[in-house]
């Protein structure tokens, strides 16, 4: 066996058990499942972590409001999102949840770390919190909503809070962090967030409460059991638990740490950008390598929020478009990093134009002229001419495109290039006419259907990582075994005289039912 390539571990926020998981939480798991794809089929030694993050005031209300003992509460929602893995084929390598032994273990050590450093203090706290965001907001930072209440600018409303708390001396670490910004460029993407972040330090910071006393249910600070960790603290350790820390010696973490990649929503940034890379370097701890925040998704033009009632249910999207084709729009429709709206209109033109016409067409009326006129075998082509090659180099051209794509997690300039090779190739078979050709010069002919299940073969090993099962179908019907769809096989052109299965369609067109909206 050859040996792994180098590591990359990646990582999605841990979501909170307060409730079901939906398409903005599917999202960001996606991409991350696409990344962890690509690069496994590149070589890599992928890690990819996703979880819940079951801690804080939040679930703690929201399983009293269930009527539930709040760790029977966090199980049940916590498999929600284990469920919805299964679902939409994630290949996630580990799942964490916040309230296993190895997680109270890794936050105790880093507290203990941080102490020993001192870079954690007691004090008290007395200020304003929002538990929705399970975050600290000052004063300047409100407005004043319907009845005088005060609201955060997520739109949250606060409460006072006063109690004794230890804090994290986050103020100490201005000038730090601005220099780690300034020598790690990539920390932050896209370009446009990275300066948000970097603004917001710039306007100072202050020591941030990390404990709580006033509720239980939270991981003990070590020798002070009245106290439990600040809900964000615990949380973004999980990143570290997971690679095995405080055993800063063992090969997860030797391997995987620091990660590669924290995709997290936009909402989220301050707290992975600025609190976590400060609690890490105080307990001496590498930060990790970089921080991506996408945008987020509307609803038909509008919020999605429980209480307007229009939460996308990522099971019933599947149900109603199938998963490869949600798959697709989702990373295709909008580009990665900018806000998108999700409608039933966007959805439908992705799946019947760019899916069922280009792509789908494309395999189904070369493989059906294979079936009928090749005696159902891989035609062997003959000398290849200006236009063949043409279309071959765009395809043999296609990973190195698609790499730097995703090395900037641009998934809709990937998808559009993946697509100019497709809009390529239905061009050729329509310019090479090799229904023409099958009375006129049936080796011509071969040679056309051999150049286009050529490339089919590129694009289908390409695209796996945003569609696994329908490329794997591809694969399948071009006769390309399990052991030949990695990036290293690319190379190895099909074997003409292979026997091919009957072809079938592989992205079925959606049919407006009577009464839908269009
Ligand atoms: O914040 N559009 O968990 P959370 C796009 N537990 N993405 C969306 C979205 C939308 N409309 N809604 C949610 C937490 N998301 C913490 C994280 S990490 C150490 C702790 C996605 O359950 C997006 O990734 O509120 C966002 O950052 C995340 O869900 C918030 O999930």
């Amino acid at each position: 066996m050859a040996a792994k390539g180098s590591a990359y571990y990646i990582t999605t926020p841990i979501y909170y058990v307060n409730d079901r998981p939906h398409i903005g939480h599917a999202y960001t798991t996606l991409a991350c499942d696409v990344l962890a794809r690509f690069m496994r089929l590149a070589g890599r030694d992928v890690k990819f972590l996703t979880g819940t993050d079951e801690h804080g005031q939040k679930v703690e209300t929201s399983a009293q409001a269930a009527g539930m003992d709040t760790q029977t509460f966090t199980d049940r929602v916590s498999q929600n999102f284990r469920d919805l893995s299964a679902a939409l084929n994630f290949s996630n390598d580990d799942f964490i949840r916040t309230t296993e032994p190895r997680h109270t273990r890794a936050c105790q050590a880093l507290w203990e770390k941080l102490l020993e450093n001192g870079q954690i203090y007691l004090g008290s706290y007395a200020g304003w919190y929002a538990v929705r965001d399970e975050a600290f907001y000052t004063e300047t930072e409100l407005t004043t909503g319907p009845g005088g209440k005060k609201i955060a600018p997520s739109g949250a409303e606060v409460e006072w809070l006063e109690e004794p708390s230890y804090f994290f001396r986050l103020s100490a670490w201005q000038d730090k962090l601005l220099a780690f910004y300034q020598a790690n460029p990539d920390f932050v993407g896209p370009d446009t967030r990275r300066n948000e972040v970097i603004s917001f330090v710039k306007g100072g910071l202050k020591d941030l409460s990390v404990s709580r006393t006033t509720f239980k249910w939270g991981v003990p600070v070590p020798n002070d059991p009245e106290h439990i960790m600040y809900v964000w603290f615990d949380a973004l350790i999980n990143y570290i638990t997971a690679a095995g820390f405080p055993d800063t010696e063992s090969a997860g973490f030797t391997t995987y740490w620091p990660a590669d990649m924290h995709m997290v929503g936009k909402d989220i940034l301050r707290f992975h950008a600025v609190y976590w890379p400060a609690f890490l370097m105080g307990a001496g701890v590498a930060p990790p390598k970089r921080v991506y925040a996408h945008g987020w998704w509307t609803n038909e033009g509008q919020k999605i929020s429980k209480s307007l009632g229009n939460v996308i249910d990522p099971h019933a999207l599947v149900a109603e478009y199938g998963l490869d084709q949600v798959r697709y729009f989702l990373l295709r429709e909008v580009p990665f990093g900018n806000d998108g709206d999700f409608s039933h209109r966007a959805m439908v033109g992705r799946m019947n134009n760019d899916l069922a016409n280009d792509f789908g067409n494309l395999a189904q009326r070369s493989l059906s002229m294979i079936a009928k006129n090749c005696a159902g075998s891989l035609p062997t082509p003959g000398a290849f001419t200006e236009a063949d090659e043409a279309l071959l180099d765009a395809a043999r051209t296609l990973q190195a495109r698609l790499s730097a794509e995703y090395a900037a997690q641009a998934f809709h300039r990937a998808l559009e290039a993946t697509w100019e090779v497709i809009s390529a190739a239905n061009r050729y078979i329509d310019e090479q006419a090799p229904w023409a050709l099958r009375k006129s010069d049936p080796p011509r002919m071969g040679t056309v259907l051999y150049v286009v299940a050529e490339t089919l073969r590129h694009l289908a090993i390409l695209a796996q990582p945003v569609m696994p099962a329908a490329m794997d179908r591809m694969l399948d019907q071009l006769g390309v075994p399990a052991g030949a769809r990695d990036f290293a096989a690319l190379p190895n052109a099909l074997t003409p005289g292979t026997a091919l299965p009957k072809p079938q369609g592989i992205f079925p067109r959606y049919v407006e039912t009577e009464g839908a909206e269009t």
